[in-house]
């Protein structure tokens, strides 16, 4: 049986925006199309419910796009692409094709002829086969819709169909026999493996050559592990070269099961075929060892054969399918799940509609115009309304683009508009065409509206990107875990990276960049000098952030650096809101000393004040009457305090501090680290800002400063990347120095040009409304599921990370036997996510009596990277923490056995006590 996954076995690694839109632009849009969705544009689009070249590829799968040999011919690709071919399928002729039709095309031109017929599982005649003179006789068992779910093996092959179709045709007459896994023209639904056995037996008894095509192999041999007897045990590599052994040819659109964007082949081990195919390759397609793909392509298409037999990316899409479907079915939807998606019956759907009210156009528009989904009707019309595929609309789910969140949205979709059917008027047919793409619709009740507007459908609740590429994470046993936890010193800074499943150790540098951010890289110019990337960093950060001058450093504590060293002389007091490691530390390499100037509930982990990152004034005034203004250069005022929880401060607390500093010339110096997630906070939290655009929020927030340093790797969106930006020219020359002399030259900070540009993009893309609401709301949906569960974390959720008290978590634990250490590990082995402690360890010794400084936040930091993770991640994070909650008492604490003098949270090692 395949594993049902309550998340995802991978994270994102690059995402793409998803063009999101209005319910009164996608009615403007729809009239423009004449209600066809084939022809919307895919920027009006947000969600193209096709499976074909739309997956999510791996990280492996991209990088193949840079691997392409591109030789005419015998290329490392093709080579590659064999040998995957001879592991996967277990063939050893492949013949390479630009997609489906190029397969197809060889075919027809080698196995057909004109007046032969084609023996097949498909409902809908092949236009390709057709052109070539052949006729198409479906041979499927007649399974009636309400009959197909759960799994009847609809897709089998009706074994007395085919022998009187033998025997009416003749084994002369029939050019071959093609069985299609999960067959799109019915519904996507499975034929059984002891259905394909016998089908081959037969067809072998009369020479008929057996052809399948393998687009949807995956989904076929899930159907069957799952439900078929006697294949429960059976691995989805096994089965599929199992099923291939049956046949003579495979052929594949390598746009669906191996995740390519294009691409296409034919397999065999009959030589003397491949050999007639592959003459005919140099006539349609290119050559034998390319056939009409890139040789990039080819690569990815291999790369992509290879993975497809992965088990667990298996188990998350057939759970993601049971997900919508179920859903579906819960509200009463009449829905059959499909190999590849979940399929409406039209009839049952709108029961309303007639024949001439073209009820399966008017679905498909319908659930555009309700939520911007698109399953475009693309056939030949004519055999459309003959075959089964006009009974059903497809709702096809790509390959790990789309999360349950998303899933959720088409799932509410459908359901609104079923709820609301009986509102849904017809189309009328105005123009005609053969084809589908052709046909142009008008509404059949002029004056009435085609489908009700539902309020609420325009107010997202989904990550406003797809998935572009994935990167598979670690999956490990717990016996496993308890070994790695062991070997690492019971350090979750000491564990490989190999064996975390979720990694929240940090939010730093460790985002998901866009294709948007990708392509800005590839087109920047290196060069260590001036360039237009350097000019473009500039003024963007000067546009966005409000300050004049501007200096790119490699990371957040290089800005630091130079700043302190900058301003801060010996003998200064440096008042900041709450202390960061980085930051304090070069206050004090520079002779300053830090003095913490935060209020009062940031150290109070139940206290709910909303803005516990907050400067308290009567600190500065107490600090200003102790050392007087002249001996405090700056104020360093932290964006969504990290060390208080990623608390945001004020918009009011930042005008009256700046207000203050100004009265007594000390400057304000923000640490905007994570300052678009205060932006975001301030709009939702403060009822004057609720209709401005982050941007806006920003640039007043900064307004009240003189200056920033920025760790660019968090808000920013980018791996790599700081920057320090002063309004004071003397300033700006002083750190140019210090730039050229520490970092790099003053155009780069000692980054690529590649860097610089896709910080640009990133800087641009953190001031989205969409992103920054979906980003700060998943800490909050994590925060609040925790406090739900009566886990007791830091108040209220703030917006990169959830802290956990382990102080109250563990109870019966001393502050000595270092807790928040134990509650990291513990959520390790638990589940394999990896957290950071931010306690008693991380504070360390105090030098003069040796003794634990046991601070008063004994912590555990759940970061979230951006865009990494999706909430049924979240959903997994809480159930984890659950269940160490659930044993808590019986956890022993920790004591170390290798304790480092400096910094020993990072190579510190433990033993559990006896
Ligand atoms: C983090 F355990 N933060 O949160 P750099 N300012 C602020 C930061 O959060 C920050 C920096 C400056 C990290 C990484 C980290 O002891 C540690 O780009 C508000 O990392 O140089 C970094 O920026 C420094 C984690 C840093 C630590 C130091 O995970």
């Amino acid at each position: 049986m395949l594993q049902k996954l309550p998340a995802e076995p991978h994270k994102t690694k690059i995402i793409q925006k998803l063009p999101i839109t209005k319910y009164d632009e996608r009615l403007a849009n729809l009239k423009d199309v004449c209600y066809n969705t084939f022809n919307l544009r895919s920027d009006q689009v947000t969600f193209d419910l096709t499976s074909t070249g739309t997956s999510a590829m791996s990280q492996e799968q991209l990088s193949g796009i840079l691997i392409g040999d591109e030789a005419y011919a015998g290329s490392r690709n093709f080579i590659l692409l064999e040998n995957v071919v001879k592991s996967i399928l277990g063939h050893k002729r492949v013949i390479p094709t630009h997609n489906m039709l190029g397969a197809r095309k060889l075919i027809a031109r080698v196995l057909g002829a004109s007046g032969r017929v084609v023996l097949t599982n498909s409902t809908l005649a092949d236009n390709l086969f057709a052109d070539n003179g052949m006729q198409h006789v479906s041979v499927k068992k007649n399974v009636t819709l309400d009959k197909i779910d759960p799994v009847e093996f609809a897709g089998s092959i009706d074994i007395e169909r085919l022998n009187g179709a033998i025997n009416k045709y003749k084994p002369e007459g029939i050019a071959f026999m093609l069985i299609e896994t999960c067959p799109s023209s019915g519904h996507s639904q499975p034929f059984s493996f002891k259905n394909l056995k016998d089908v081959c037996r037969v067809a072998k008894e009369n020479k008929i050559i057996t052809i399948l095509d393998i687009s949807f192999i995956i989904e076929n041999a899930a159907f069957i592990i799952n439900s078929e007897d006697g294949n429960d045990k059976k691995s989805i590599g096994e089965l599929v070269r199992e099923m291939v052994r049956e046949v003579d040819l495979t052929l594949m659109n390598a746009a669906e099961d191996c995740r390519s964007n294009v691409g296409g082949f034919v397999t065999t081990d009959l030589d003397d075929l491949a050999d007639k195919l592959r003459n005919q390759v140099v006539v349609f397609e290119g050559l034998h060892t390319y056939g009409g793909m890139a040789g990039r392509t080819m690569e990815v298409v291999a790369r992509g054969l290879q993975e497809m037999v992965d088990e667990r990316s298996v188990c998350w899409k057939w759970s993601q399918i049971d997900y919508l479907c179920n859903k579906l079915k819960e509200n009463d939807v009449p829905t059959i799940r499909g190999g590849n998606g979940v399929y409406l019956p039209v009839k049952d759907f709108l029961p309303q509609l007639g024949y001439e009210d073209n009820p399966l156009f008017v679905l498909s528009a319908a659930l555009y115009l309700m939520g911007g989904m698109r399953i475009a009707i693309d056939a030949k019309y004519e055999e459309l309304v003959n075959s089964e595929k006009s009974k059903t609309l497809g709702c096809e789910i790509p390959w790990d683009s789309f999360t349950n969140q998303h899933l959720d949205h088409f799932a509410q979709t459908i359901i609104d508009l079923h709820r609301r059917r009986n509102d849904v008027q017809g189309l009328r047919q105005v123009s005609t065409g053969d084809w589908t793409d052709e046909l142009r619709f008008d509404l059949k009740w002029g004056n009435k509206p085609f489908c009700p507007a539902v309020s609420g459908i325009d107010e997202y609740r989904f990550e406003p990107w797809k998935v572009k590429a994935i990167e598979h994470i670690g999956f490990t046993d717990k016996g496993h875990r308890v070994k790695a936890a062991k070997e690492a010193g019971y350090n979750t800074f000491l564990l490989k990276s190999e064996d975390i499943g979720i990694d929240a150790l940090t939010d730093s540098g460790t985002s998901a960049m866009s294709f948007e951010q990708w392509s800005k890289m590839f087109m920047a110019h290196e060069t260590p000098y001036a360039s237009k990337d350097y000019e473009e960093f500039v003024s963007t950060v000067q546009e966005v952030f409000g300050y004049r001058y501007v200096l790119p450093t490699h990371q957040g504590r290089a800005a630091e650096h130079i700043c302190s060293q900058t301003l801060i002389k010996d003998g200064d007091s440096v008042p900041g809101n709450m202390y960061f490691t980085t930051t304090k530390l070069h206050q004090e390499l520079a002779g300053g000393q830090f003095v913490d100037a935060i209020i009062d509930d940031a150290h109070d982990p139940d206290s709910t004040f909303e803005w516990k990152g907050n400067v308290d004034l009567n600190k500065m005034q107490d600090l200003v009457k102790r050392v007087g203004a002249d001996l405090i250069p700056y104020l360093s005022f932290e964006t969504c305090v990290n060390m208080a929880g990623g608390q945001p401060a004020s918009m009011d607390n930042m005008r009256e501090v700046y207000d203050f500093c100004n009265k007594h010339g000390i400057l304000v110096l923000f640490d905007a680290t994570r300052c678009a997630e205060n932006a975001y906070l301030i709009r939702k939290k403060d009822p004057k800002y609720q209709n401005s655009t982050i941007r806006d929020i920003l640039k007043e927030m900064m307004s009240y400063g003189d200056g920033c340093t920025v760790s660019s790797k968090k808000d920013c969106l980018v791996n790599i990347c700081g920057f320090f930006a002063v309004n004071d020219r003397k300033v700006y020359e002083k750190a140019q120095n210090m730039l050229r002399i520490y970092e790099g030259t003053i155009t780069t900070g000692g980054l690529s040009c590649q860097d610089l540009a896709a910080h640009t993009q990133g800087v641009h893309e953190m001031l989205d409304y969409n992103y920054i609401r979906a980003r700060v709301e998943q800490t909050q949906y994590l925060g609040y599921k925790l406090i739900e569960a009566g886990i007791p974390i830091v108040k209220p959720p703030g917006s990169h990370a959830i802290f956990l008290n382990a102080r109250k978590f563990f109870d019966h634990l001393d502050q000595d036997e270092y807790p928040a250490q134990v509650l990291s590990i513990e959520i390790f082995i638990e589940a394999g996510i990896r957290t950071m402690e931010r306690g008693n360890v991380s504070k360390g010794r105090d030098p003069v009596t040796s003794k634990n400084y046991r601070p008063n936040l004994e912590l555990v930091r759940i970061t979230l990277p951006r865009r990494v993770y999706t909430n049924s991640h979240m959903d997994l994070i809480v159930d984890a923490i659950k269940n160490v909650y659930k044993r808590r008492h019986a956890t022993k604490g920790l004591r170390f056995v290798y304790e480092p003098k400096e910094l020993r949270f990072f190579q510190g090692r433990f033993e559990y006590m006896p």
